[in-house]
């Protein structure tokens, strides 16, 4: 037998499991932490107060992650190199009484801190990213959310350099120091844990507003940046006080301290983080004007800062036991902010935009290698768990018990949820108790969406019998394999259904189809109806019905919901396309363009709703469709439908085109809706005259006065030839090159191009003297969004692969988590024809050899694999 230590080999590294989960061992309720803060070597002492938890003799282990300690002291007492030790990067102590108080020092480099994860430097300022396991890579601490502390910390530094300090909380003093030095003191009332803590020093502008809650505080609000970005910050600002007001009404939710801060930076590894009264953003959720921010980037800043703010109490009030509980807080959150969004404008335009990603986003992840269920059972790397699976699946189980409870019971089973564990670390199965304790409703079956991955797959067949005047629905339901999980049982799917008669709806209901197999039946029913399933999107499955493309055409013309008018205009179009790639001659394409002519049309819509209704569904959506993906087949049929609408629809796309109302640009629902119109029909129109249209495309480009326009204009000529082209790509480099997050766009708008020569494009523009791998959001701009167009990444000669890979490996040694969430796209190799799969599999294995690769990359690349 190989003997793994005699040859030398460390033994494999062993997952967490949920089931392994044990209360800590120690507790901390009150630390105090002094940095003295410098972007070479900052200093941090932390005093903590730990008490034991329990009867046991174990020692205090305080999690730490490349931490040496300058000092380590135990009730005041200096302890000598025999009263601790290291042991895989924590700090172990053997304490005799069962309350102590621990004192430690540390000295950090935050410019040398490329994986943006504890104390960093970005762009001049020095911030903090701890959630899930940044702070042990600032102070030794119990680094677990179970832990919950109240925080005092003083900052020092130097005055002119870092004008503004802020930490969580309450400001409670500040002063001057000798050379030039000043501090300040803040105190957050609040225990909580580790993961929202947070620390920003800088220098900075604040815009300034309060809020008065309902029941009469002043909120002090700020909104900090660099100076130059004041005028951006409006929109935030404006959504913040809609959140907060929201939350009031909608959850009975009200904000908890004096002051609210938000600090935007330029390098961080996601969108935005929650710490408890001083959140920290990705600059591109806050910064907007109409010259740089599209109405989509106006939209996410809205829906990510209200999504932060609804963690307050959604995630920090009440925050996760564990890990493995984090759609606790993200899912719920998720379906907060999507609930405001709705509330906002157009819900059905949200709604449909909310499917659209979870399509995109989470079906292909629950269809692969990386699969797992909303609670996951084990990890390697906890951020590699921040998944579209826990954040937009988690939201649509949330939104399932909202379904089936009802708005009112829903709204009782939060209030007892939040009343019940406010101030702890909370679990999924207590919010699903609170649920079913205050509606009645038993949830036992519905638990099952929590620990099953996999989508489920739901088959309709609808029969009429003409002489008992009754339709039945026979459903069945079945959930694939996934990785780990071979049996799977029947779920309780929540279904809204209706049947349509010529003259309306003759039957609407709410089916709960819980049996793998089960029969539904409606009487009065004379002739045979029309079934419209899965309205609204009740429950997140793949539906197949198989419909006439007639019966699809009158459901996407007379349903009365009008997401399931959407859906079935985009299955409509769904089986045009899948039967051109088959082969089959037929009215498919007919069938789609009289349906997409009446939804222009039709002058009572929403120019919102009508720009989604009438996009063909994505490239990536249509290929999840195929047993085996053929992205060149694909693109060729979705073309050519496309080619057929721009040739029999041109004067209807002119007239859409031509919409738009004149006067200045006005960020409101309609407004934001004819843009989106405007753009759509401008892709139409340059496709039936490319000449024409680029011409067009180049007119709205210099007369657009507002970033929506634009970018409108700039996609359809970066997809097109000729001078044009190459003339609106420089000068759109030109105008916004000290704009950091419009020369994003540059990128991103290239790496999603069409053409042929996307890919030699993308490999150039990774040479770039404004290309770089050490801020997220550039490598996200031209590198994720390449990995997103399916044409150009996989290219049959492998190229796209290759790319990806060297990209992810040079990523790896500067920030592992950023560098991870890049390699989803090569573990989908199963879903792709053997030639493209095997090169896939090559670059993973490539990847995987690398020596010093890291846990992150690992776990993903490896999983992949299997
Ligand atoms: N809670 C953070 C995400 C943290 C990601 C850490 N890898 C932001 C959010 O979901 O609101
Ligand atoms: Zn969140």
């Amino acid at each position: 037998m190989l003997d793994m230590s005699a040859a030398g080999l460390a033994a494999p590294p062993q997952p967490i499991r949920r089931e392994n989960y044990q209360p800590p061992d120690w507790l901390v309720p009150h630390i105090e932490l002094e940095f003295d803060l410098d972007p070479r070597e900052s200093r941090v002492r932390a005093r903590l107060q730990v008490t034991r938890n329990g009867a046991h003799d174990r020692p205090l282990r305080l999690d730490g992650d490349g931490l040496v300690p300058k000092s380590v002291c135990v009730d005041g007492e200096p302890l000598g190199g025999n009263g601790w030790r290291i042991d895989d990067g924590a700090l172990l102590i053997g304490l005799s009484a069962d309350a102590h108080i621990v004192e430690t020092e540390v000295a950090l480099s935050p410019e040398a801190n490329s994986q943006l994860m504890g104390l960093y430097a970005s762009d001049g300022l020095l911030c903090t990213q701890c959630e899930a396991e940044g702070f042990r890579r600032i102070a030794f601490f119990p680094d677990r959310p179970d832990v919950l502390t109240r925080y005092h910390v003083t900052m020092r530094a130097d005055k002119a350099r870092y004008p503004v300090l802020l930490s969580n909380g309450d400001l409670v003093g500040e002063g001057d120091l000798p050379e030039g030095r000043h501090w300040a003191e803040w105190r957050d009332p609040f225990p909580k844990p580790s993961y929202l803590f947070a620390l920003v020093a800088g220098d900075l502008a604040c815009n300034r507003d309060s809020f008065i809650t309902i029941s009469g505080r002043a909120v002090a609000l700020g909104i900090w940046v660099r100076e130059a970005d004041l005028g951006k910050t409006g929109h935030a600002m404006a959504a913040l006080k809609s959140a907060m007001a929201w939350d009031e009404r909608a959850y009975g939710r009200e904000y908890d301290l004096g002051a609210f801060n938000i600090v935007a930076v330029a390098d961080f590894n996601f969108g935005a983080m929650e710490n408890k009264g001083l959140n920290i953003f990705n600059s591109r959720y806050i910064l907007a004007d109409p010259e740089t921010a599209t109405d989509a980037d106006y939209d996410g800043i809205a829906a990510v800062v209200a999504h932060e703010y609804f963690h307050n109490w959604s995630g920090n009030r009440v925050t996760c036991r564990d890990w493995f509980q984090l759609s606790l807080k993200e899912g719920f959150t998720v379906f907060r902010d999507q609930q405001f969004t709705a509330d906002q404008g157009s819900p059905a335009v949200a709604r449909i935009e909310q499917v659209r990603n979870l399509r995109s986003g989470q079906f292909p992840e629950d269809a692969g290698p990386l699969a797992h269920p909303v609670r996951p059972e084990s990890y390697f790397e906890i951020s590699n768990f921040y998944t579209a699976t826990i954040y937009s699946k988690g939201a649509e189980v949330i939104r399932m018990m909202h379904t089936m409870l009802g708005a009112d019971a829903f709204r009782r089973g939060s209030d007892l949820y939040f009343d019940r564990q406010d101030g702890t670390a909370a679990t999924c199965e207590d919010f699903v108790r609170a649920m079913e304790e205050a509606s009645g409703v038993d949830l036992t079956q519905f638990r099952l969406w929590y620990s099953q991955a996999g989508t489920p797959r739901i088959a309709a067949r609808l029969d009429h019998d003409p002489a008992q005047a009754r339709a039945t629905l026979t459903l069945t339901q079945a959930v694939p394999a996934t990785p780990g999980q071979h049996e799977k049982q029947p779920m309780a799917l929540p279904l809204r259904i209706a049947l349509f008669g010529e003259a309306g709806v003759l039957a609407e209901r709410l089916l709960l189809l819980a049996e793998a197999e089960q029969s539904f039946t409606f009487d009065s029913i004379d002739a045979p109806p029309v079934l419209s399933i899965n309205r609204g999107f009740s429950v997140p499955v793949i539906v197949d019905a198989p419909r006439a493309s007639n019966a699809l055409a009158f459901l996407s013309a007379n349903e009365t919901d009008p997401f399931a008018r959407y859906e079935a205009l985009q299955q409509l179009m769904l089986d045009a396309i899948t039967a051109d790639m088959a082969g089959q001659t037929g009215d498919g394409a007919r069938a789609v363009v009289e349906a997409v002519r009446r939804t222009l049309d039709d002058a009572g819509q929403d120019p919102a709703f009508v720009a989604e209704a009438v996009l063909l569904p994505t490239e990536a959506f249509i290929g999840e469709r195929m047993p085996v993906i053929d992205p060149d087949a694909v693109h060729a049929a979705r073309e050519s439908l496309r080619a057929a609408l721009a040739a029999s629809l041109g004067q209807a796309w002119h007239d859409a085109y031509a919409l738009q109302g004149a006067g200045a640009f006005e960020y409101s629902p309609n407004a934001k809706g004819l843009r989106r119109l405007r753009n759509v029909a401008l892709g139409y129109l340059a496709l039936a005259d490319a000449r024409a249209g680029m011409a067009l495309a180049r007119a709205q480009y210099e007369a657009a006065d507002n970033m929506t326009d634009r970018m409108g204009a700039l996609s359809v000529l970066a997809n097109g030839d000729g001078s044009n082209r190459d003339w609106a790509l420089a000068d759109f480099h030109d105008r916004y090159r000290a704009n950091p997050l419009v020369v994003d766009k540059w990128f991103t708008v290239q790496a999603l191009s069409t053409r042929a020569d996307a890919a030699a494009a993308v490999e150039a523009l990774a040479g770039h003297p404004d290309f770089t791998l050490s801020n997220p959001n550039r490598l996200r701009a031209l590198v994720g969004a390449f990995s997103a167009n399916p044409r150009a990444f996989h290219a049959i000669d492998g190229r796209g692969y290759r790319f990806l890979a060297d990209k992810i490996l040079q990523v790896d040694a500067l920030n592992p988590q950023t560098a991870a969430k890049l390699v989803p796209p090569l573990g989908r190799w199963k879903r792709f024809d053997a030639g493209r799969g095997l090169l896939m599999r090559g670059e993973l294995e490539r990847i995987l050899a690398k020596p010093g690769l890291s846990k992150d990359v690992t776990e993903q690349a490896s999983k992949s694999l299997a």
